[in-house]
């Protein structure tokens, strides 16, 4: 099947919580590529940027507030419809509807500390992957696991 990426970020809280490791294991135990991993923190307008589908909505200042609040891990995965099986393994927006054995539903509380980003399509993953990534900081390789994962 074809090979899609999507952006996946560990927001402030994810990070602050000492939840970094346990949500890239997530992705990689699902069997996804890691293709990029950066730390950055986040200025006002690159969030304004990343969530600009979102600006008019009331809690976007907070939402830009908090994603610039600390440091984030910023990252690509590759994999056969990472896109929507990623957003899986996040749940879904809100933690308390999250179901327990995802990231939000196991760790999170409130949807304004909800861990973690996942692109919502493929052609968002490549935006955002375009925003938080140089074309340089890509990484291209392929697991030698590859066959045990795909037919
Ligand atoms: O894609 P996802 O992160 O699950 O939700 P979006 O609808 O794209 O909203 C982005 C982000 O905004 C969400 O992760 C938390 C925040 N947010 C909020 O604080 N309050 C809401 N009622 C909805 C979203
Ligand atoms: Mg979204």
């Amino acid at each position: 099947a074809h090979a899609e990426s999507t952006y996946i970020m560990v927001k402030p809280d994810g990070v602050q919580r000492g939840l970094v490791g346990e949500i890239i294991s997530r992705f990689e135990r699902k069997g996804y590529t890691l293709k990029g991993l950066q730390m950055c923190i986040c200025d006002k307008a690159k969030a304004e940027e990343h969530y600009k589908d979102l600006a008019g909505k009331p809690f976007f200042p907070n939402l830009v507030e908090y994603i610039c609040s600390g440091p984030v891990v910023c990252m690509i995965w590759e994999g056969t419809d990472v896109v929507k099986a990623g957003r899986n393994l996040i749940g879904v927006t809100n933690p308390t509807d999250a179901a327990p054995g995802t990231i939000r539903g196991d760790f999170g509380v409130e949807v304004g500390r909800n861990l973690v980003h996942g692109s919502d399509s493929i052609e968002n993953g490549a935006r955002e992957i375009a925003l938080w990534f140089g074309s340089e900081e890509a990484v291209e390789w392929e697991p030698t696991m590859t066959p045990w994962i795909k037919e």
